[in-house]
């Protein structure tokens, strides 16, 4: 056991800065043992907050070579220097304060402060990360201006880069050289940056609306200079669409981005100087997926957009993390949906917020979009704080209509710019340039738990009035037993016996159209629609216009007839779902013996098609994935779910054998690889009859399989080739092709990431004596996020039968690995053990298994303030 519990750190403890950082020079000379950093700040009182006499400077793992005041050595009398900060006493009002540190990045395994990867130089300061470069005012309400000064060797990092515009650089003795940075932009430390390696540079360049040229640089090994192609060309869209969409301009003279293979997260928005995880950035058609792609086309334009929504307008605090993450989550998926298919953009974010998300929500972390209290801020990058603020921001977005929401965000950017505020000053923006009250509406900022809204209606024929009653609960959250009512928008639509929409009348008020936005407020509302001739069919919450559970007693015909006659996109989609899940969940209770034939009819009239999008009808047809069924099912039994979904999965596969050969037929690979939505449907279907057809050991489908691997011009139809087999009961064929593509790609990291991850996340090649074997592979590496992600993430959170298996052979692995890994990267320990945090949701001996793996990880002495975190909330 940890012999202290960390320290919990509250909102409503904030208090302002008592002192301000106004300008920081920082000279970082860089060495092959270690580096030296020298800092100057200029430090003066806040004038807005009692005077304090002491200042006191976060600082971690560093070694204190120097303290001066005014350019004069500071006696051992005036400072203290503990753990994890420097007291300097007897402050005067205002002072430059000098700091000599010394650090070991190339000891640095945490990755966070600044550290070495692949021979390069580079840092990650969000959040908490600048204290371990130097002692600071790490806090993000303290911004200031930064000039950086680098040194180097000049042959080892002829390129050292740091936020804003190069304003110096000069050759200096024994083969060194420095180049010095300046950003004109107050800042908080965390978004400050730097980075120094042997680097190679793809160049080009951005004209902004005003008429001025952006220089846009990209720096990677260059081993990957063939990679860049689609980071760059997505980063100029982002550009363009964040001026018409949002009056956004940017406003240095470049924009530099940077790959690192060793990065904990997805990318950092640094100002200027945006660093991205290599998994996250490169692509060429040959080594990446169609996911790939569009997961850089997202993050990219995430981290442009931060610069608006993140940079010129911060946080003042991190329990406000969301006001940068979920309003930018927002913008990248607004993004994202105008480049592709908007209903098929929103069926993925729906998807991952009601699997992972609601899951979070229902579990020992769930917290509000805005926490009131942490112990270890990087755990608080969430699922809720990203996707949910996300969706809250959306609501605004529908609850105002997309022109008072433009103004509302002129507003923000325009009253707060150079600020760091509050989520709070965000909704208050949009208060007063829409002139709407959302005062119940912040509910949503400080409640934690997903609403639940359930459903009843009634038909009149002699009145011809359809009668819908909405009513809202919330469970009980930790700390949170009691939830007031929410604030949300619910869009639906009801279909007559033809199929169509109707027009829309609610007793009393005009009509208003064939779909409609309610505003829900109370616990319970009626709505009475009139006019109304036959029984109609609804279809509600129309393109999930508010992040809840919905109830409602559909039955399968009905279902059956949205999937084929819904306006909407996103609610033909969702009645898919809804129709397949209660097919799984009848079978694995037992309920029924024998897939339904409805079930079969809607898929074969689905890939029968060809009037709805390619890319839709994919998605319709895909299943409910296991950990979506699992979240649905309280006490849930993974053995019985998994055995009914792939019962559901082989009987559709053998019912509908023909079908499935005619639609790999009906869309072959084209010549060269385009990334366009039609393509990428076509590829999506083509991969998906794949799956399925060897799912049920279709001799012919393996040799399909086996000649697409081989011929594939792209990594799409590559992996969708290997993935099917490897998860089919082939298995001298799965060992073939893993073997021939090992030796293929083994010198592209990125890629065996994807060999890695298509083995550990499979049910039939990832066992645990495998997950072992990969894990002495000569390509694992410790030390590297994205191969341990790849690896023991893809085994415990995609490979759920394996790692749920009866005997707790999979919780006790992945304890021991936590608790492996916790002393070297805390930061992953801690989003590796979550899923052991969720046994609520399954049967008793499970429950049990769980908490034993837990309890395991927790009696470790040293445990860090990460994991402790997790694994002590898991555990009440
Ligand atoms: N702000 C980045 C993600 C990020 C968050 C935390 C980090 O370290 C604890 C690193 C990166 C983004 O939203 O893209
Ligand atoms: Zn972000």
């Amino acid at each position: 056991m940890r012999t202290s519990e960390p320290k919990t750190i509250r909102l409503k403890d904030y208090r302002e800065p008592p002192f301000l950082i106004d300008q920081v020079d920082l000279r970082v000379e860089l060495f092959e043992d270690g580096a030296r950093v020298h800092s100057r700040l200029d430090v003066r009182r806040n004038p807005s907050v009692q005077p304090e006499s002491e200042l006191h400077l976060d600082g971690e793992d560093l070694k204190l070579e120097e303290v001066t005041l005014n350019g004069e050595h500071l006696s051992a009398s005036r400072y203290v220097v503990e753990d994890s900060q420097l007291t300097i006493r007897d402050m005067p009002d205002s002072a430059v304060v000098g700091v000599v540190t010394w650090i070991k990045p190339q000891e640095n395994t945490r990755l966070e402060g600044l550290y070495k990867s692949s021979g390069m130089f580079c840092t990650q300061c969000e959040a908490e990360g600048f204290r371990r470069i130097t002692y600071y005012l790490d806090r993000p309400d303290v911004m200031a201006r930064f000039r950086t000064r680098i040194e180097a060797d000049l042959k080892r990092y002829p390129i050292l880069l740091a936020n804003g515009n190069e304003v110096d650089r000069s050759p200096l003795e024994e083969g060194r050289h420095q180049v010095t940075w300046e950003d004109p932009f107050p800042k908080p430390a965390y978004l400050f940056a730097l980075v120094g390696g042997d680097l190679v540079e793809r160049h080009d360049s951005f004209e902004t609306v005003s008429g001025r040229n952006v220089a846009l640089r990209m720096y990677v090994e260059p081993r990957n200079q063939e990679k860049c192609d689609h980071a760059l060309a997505a980063l100029k869209r982002a550009m363009r669409w964040d001026e018409e969409v949002y009056g956004r301009e940017y406003d240095l003279d470049v924009f530099m981005i940077v790959a690192v293979d060793d990065f904990n997260m997805g990318a950092m928005e640094n100002k200027g100087l945006n660093i991205f995880n290599s998994s996250c950035v490169l692509a060429s058609p040959e080594t990446a997926t169609d996911a790939i792609y569009d997961r850089i086309e997202s993050i990219v334009a995430h981290e442009y957009f931060h610069n608006w929504s993140g940079n010129r307008v911060t946080c003042r605090d991190w329990f406000q993390l969301s006001l940068k993450e979920g309003f930018t989550v927002f913008r990248d998926s607004e993004y994202s949906a105008d480049q592709g298919s908007r209903t098929v953009n929103r069926i993925d974010s729906v998807n991952m917020l009601r699997t992972a998300q609601f899951a979070e929500d229902s579990g020992p972390m769930a917290h509000p979009i805005r926490p009131a209290e942490y112990m270890e801020i990087t755990n608080f990058y969430t699922v809720t704080i990203y996707e949910k603020g996300a969706e809250v921001v959306r609501m605004i977005h529908s609850l105002l209509g997309p022109e008072l929401f433009r103004a509302g965000s002129d507003l923000y950017f325009e009253r707060h710019d150079g600020q760091a505020v509050t989520t709070d000053d965000f909704v208050r923006a949009m208060e007063d340039a829409s002139g709407r009250d959302l005062t119940q509406f912040r509910r949503w900022y400080d409640q934690a738990g997903t609403p639940e809204l359930a459903i009843e209606d009634s038909y009149d024929a002699a009145s011809q009035t359809y009668r819908l009653s909405i009513s809202q609960s919330c469970p009980p959250t930790p700390g949170q037993p009691e939830k007031a009512p929410f604030h949300l928008p619910f869009e639906l639509g009801l279909l007559g016996t033809d199929g169509q929409d109707l027009e829309l009348q609610l007793e009393g008020s005009e009509p208003s159209g064939r779909s409609m936005v309610l505003d829900i407020t109370e616990p319970r509302q009626e709505f009475v629609f009139t006019n109304i001739t036959a029984r109609p069919v609804p279809s509600l919450l129309r393109g999930f216009t508010a992040p809840v559970r919905l109830r409602y007693p559909w039955t399968r015909d009905q279902l059956m007839f949205l999937i084929s006659h819904d306006s909407d996109g996103f609610n033909r989609w969702d009645a898919s779902q809804r129709l397949a899940t209660d097919v799984i969940e009848a079978l694995a209770e037992g309920r029924e013996a024998e897939v339904d034939a409805r079930l079969v009819s809607a898929c074969s009239a689905l890939l029968k098609n060809d009037a709805l999008d390619p890319a839709l009808v994919a998605k319709m047809l895909s299943l409910p994935s296991l950990a979506y069924l699992i979240e649905l099912t309280p006490s849930a039994d993974v053995l019985k779910l998994h055995q009914a979904r792939e019962q559901v999965l082989t009987s559709l596969a053998r019912s509908l054998r023909d079908d499935l050969h005619e639609v790999y037929q009906r869309h072959p690979a084209p010549a060269a690889y385009r990334y366009t939505s039609e393509d990428m449907a076509a590829r999506a279907l083509r991969n998906m009859a794949l799956a399925w057809l060897l799912s049920i050991n279709d001799e012919q489908a393996l040799k399909l399989a086996r000649s697409q691997y081989g011929q594939a011009n792209n990594m799409t139809d590559r992996l969708g080739a290997l993935r099917a087999v490897v998860n089919s009961d082939f298995a001298e064929a799965r060992q073939t092709l893993l073997d021939d593509f090992y030796q293929q790609w083994q010198a592209d990291p990125q890629v065996v990431e994807l060999w890695f991850a298509v083995q550990a996340a499979s049910p039939q090649a990832g066992t645990l004596p495998h997950i072992k074997a990969l894990m002495e592979h000569a390509a694992f590496d410790w030390k590297n996020p994205n191969k341990v992600r790849s690896v023991i993430g893809a085994f415990a959170g995609q490979n759920l039968v394996n790692f749920h298996a009866p005997d707790g052979s999979g919780y006790s692995f992945l304890a021991e690995q936590v608790i492996r890994l916790d002393p070297s990267n805390p930061q992953i320990a801690a989003r590796l053990v979550s899923p052991l945090t969720r046994w609520k949701k399954f049967k008793p001996e499970t429950a049990d298994a769980m908490q034993r793996a837990l309890r395991e990880v927790m009696g470790q002495p040293k445990l860090s303030r990460d994991t402790y975190e997790i694994v002590s909330k898991g555990l009440s």
